[in-house]
């Protein structure tokens, strides 16, 4: 019998843990995290030599929490010691993990004193799972890693060994809460809240020894579908006792449980609408329910009409968002974060930073990232993020949340490099201001030592590659329906998604500005405002997200629009031969298991970015007539 491929290590592997499990390490503190700590620590002395000392001994190493629920932690040298000193054991177990970050250099005796604490508070993954298999969606909403790690056969799983592992991996980039069901809550997965809740409370010990907090996705109208009630509505007191009650449960069964996560009105989801409120009503009766603990409601701010008419020039499904929830900012509780989407459309390659993000003083925000790769390759084409991410407003924000890429995959995220986006997204929420290259080297430090330099020569303008290949200058979609992998110029072009680029045989681009389009350019605050009003100022890869325009238009960078689309998609489908190429001379030093993934992904990866380069070319010149000005081949 062939045995199961054995789960990757990611940037965890046992020689990360070298420098500190070969020395004597001093733990003070109590508590289930200073134990998780503990346990860390016994583990990488019995592989490295070191041990664990009694109080009072000398030590290479002195771990120790105090005793308040900060995340925070020193670190510096006192004498012959490394110590980390902890605000509390949530902080120990992220000092902990700092020190396996820093390899030997946490234990250089010139090692200057630092504090660390995360900006943002919360910091959690969304997974998109189903308990279900659902019919068109299959298990993970948008996963491209294989099923779910939590569910099976409608229920929990039950050899869990890889959440324990999943929430290790999580704790040690600094993510404290996910989120363990989708967004779209069907059926089976609506009971969750109720008799499926033993399931969410197992979970929740198991991520509570990595200091992560549970939270779940609730449908709102489960009084209705589960049957207790003939209403959702929100100011309802019946309603609202129900929502009461069951959260009382909920809070029993999971002391820290983190709170709900609503998609309403969206999508089909129901939401307030149904009976005349708005979302500050729906997210303030959930909120009221959560009053008494520390948890939150997050409500998502995706909101749009998703039964549009093409021929409807004067609906911008950009502008929902902001038309949907600027008005209600100063409504919602204390307890409420409004969940924005970094763009205003949907998770595209290139979008503007979404200008809700500016636009509600008010109210506590939390910015959303994909790092499950739906419109960016799907975890078959390298395309490292956070260069992407880190545009946005993120120190400001009262969280940072991110869709998970992970499932059953034994290297996690189907593609071994996409686990460097799932690390940033971590690594970024606890602080904004990092480098992402500088996260991207520390993830390959951790993960793959030996590839230091072909991993960056693969990974990191890979974001920018995959858009010189794909939809051009901000423009997005062109993506096939339903699946949204490969290229489809026109398939989306006449639907109901409101996801146009409105193509013809003089220009491209969506006229966005307040002059003569839809007037979202005027959403944002100046001098923003100004700048993506005017072509002449607007930003070259964002042209056609707010501007439609000649092909022969002259781009800032000198080039017209019309050379500029022939030669990105050439330099982009060369430039991912050329990453192929080095990957497959750089088989010495890898493991052949992720030699031959990655490999089988890069052959992948090619075919498409050809067949995106040859489709979006001809496209383009079937409708503009204008040769490429260099001759190469357009079919
Ligand atoms: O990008 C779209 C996806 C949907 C998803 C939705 C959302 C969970 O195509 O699959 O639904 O966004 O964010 O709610």
């Amino acid at each position: 019998m062939s045995q199961p491929p054995e789960v990757h290590s990611a940037w965890l592997p046992p020689s990360a843990f070298r420098a500190l499990g070969s020395r004597r390490i001093r733990i003070e503190g109590r508590g289930l995290l200073v134990d998780t700590v503990r346990s860390e620590v016994a583990q990488a002395c019995a592989s490295f030599g070191g041990r664990i000392c009694e109080p009072g001994e000398p030590a290479d190493l002195v771990l120790d929490a105090s005793v308040t629920s900060s995340e925070g932690f020193r670190i510096g040298r006192l004498g012959e010691s490394t110590v980390v000193a902890a605000d509390g054991p949530a902080g120990l177990l992220h000092g902990l993990f700092e020190v396996v970050r820093r390899g030997e250099a946490a234990f250089d005796p010139a090692l200057a004193e630092e504090r660390h604490e995360p900006a943002l508070p919360l910091r959690v993954l969304d997974h998109w799972d189903n308990v279900d298999v659902h019919p068109v969606m299959g298990q993970v909403e948008r996963g491209y890693s294989g099923g779910s790690i939590f569910w099976r056969n409608g229920r929990l799983r039950e050899d869990l060994t890889r959440v324990r592992g999943y929430a290790r991996l999580l704790a040690a980039t600094g993510i404290n809460a996910v989120t363990v069901n989708n967004v779209n809550v069907h059926t089976t997965e609506t009971h969750l809240l109720t008799d499926g809740l033993g399931q969410v409370a197992t979970l929740a010990g198991i991520f509570r020894a990595y200091g992560i907090r549970v939270h779940l996705s609730v449908n709102f109208a489960a009084p209705v579908i589960l049957g207790d009630l003939d209403t959702a509505d929100p100011l309802d007191d019946a309603v609202r006792q129900w929502w009461k009650r069951t959260t009382e449960r909920v809070f029993e069964a999971i002391p820290d449980f983190g709170g709900y996560l609503v998609k309403a009105d969206s999508e089909g989801q129901p939401g307030p609408f149904t009976y005349g409120r708005d979302h500050a009503d729906g997210a303030n009766m959930l909120a009221a329910a959560l009053a008494p603990y520390d948890a939150v409601v997050r409500w998502r701010a995706f909101v749009y009409n998703h039964r549009q008419d093409w021929r409807d020039r004067t609906t911008d499904r950009a502008r929902a968002a902001f038309d949907h929830f600027a008005p209600l900012d100063g409504r919602f509780d204390d307890n409420v974060i409004v969940q924005v989407k970094h763009g205003p459309m949907d998770f595209q390659t290139r979008e503007p930073v979404s200008p809700v993000l500016f636009a509600m003083p008010y109210t506590r925000l939390a910015v959303e990232l994909q790092v499950t790769q739906e419109y960016t390759g799907q975890q078959k084409h390298v395309c490292y993020l956070p260069p992407m991410w880190s545009s946005l407003p993120l120190r400001s924000a009262a969280g940072l949340t991110a869709v998970s890429s992970v499932g059953d995959d034994p290297f996690w995220t189907g593609h071994p490099l996409a686990q460097a986006n799932l690390y940033a997204v971590g690594r970024l929420g606890w602080n904004p201001g990092l480098d992402p290259l500088a996260v991207l080297d520390e993830w390959i430090s951790l993960t793959f030592p030996g590839l230091r330099e072909v991993l960056h020569d693969l990974m990191d303008d890979s974001w920018q590659t995959y858009e010189q290949y794909t939809a051009p200058l901000g423009v997005g979609f062109m993506v096939r329906p339903g699946h949204h992998y490969g290229p489809d110029v026109d398939g989306y072009e006449y639907t109901p998604w409101g996801t146009y680029h409105f193509a013809d045989r003089d220009g491209v681009g969506v006229d966005r500005t307040v002059a003569t389009g839809t007037g979202f350019a005027g959403l944002y605050p100046k001098p923003f405002s100004q700048l993506y009003e005017s072509r002449a100022t607007c930003p070259d890869e964002l042209l056609l997200f707010f501007h439609h325009v000649p092909y022969d238009h002259v781009l800032q960078s000198g080039t017209t629009v019309i050379q500029h689309i022939y030669d990105t998609h050439f330099a982009g489908a060369e430039r991912v031969a050329g990453m192929r190429e080095r990957w497959l001379s750089a088989a010495g030093p890898v493991d052949p298991a992720v030699h031959a993934r990655v490999a089988e992904r890069l052959d992948e990866q090619l075919r498409s970015a050809e067949e995106w380069r040859d489709q979006i070319n001809t496209y383009f010149y079937r409708k503009s007539g204008i040769p490429d000005a260099k001759g190469r081949t357009i079919h």
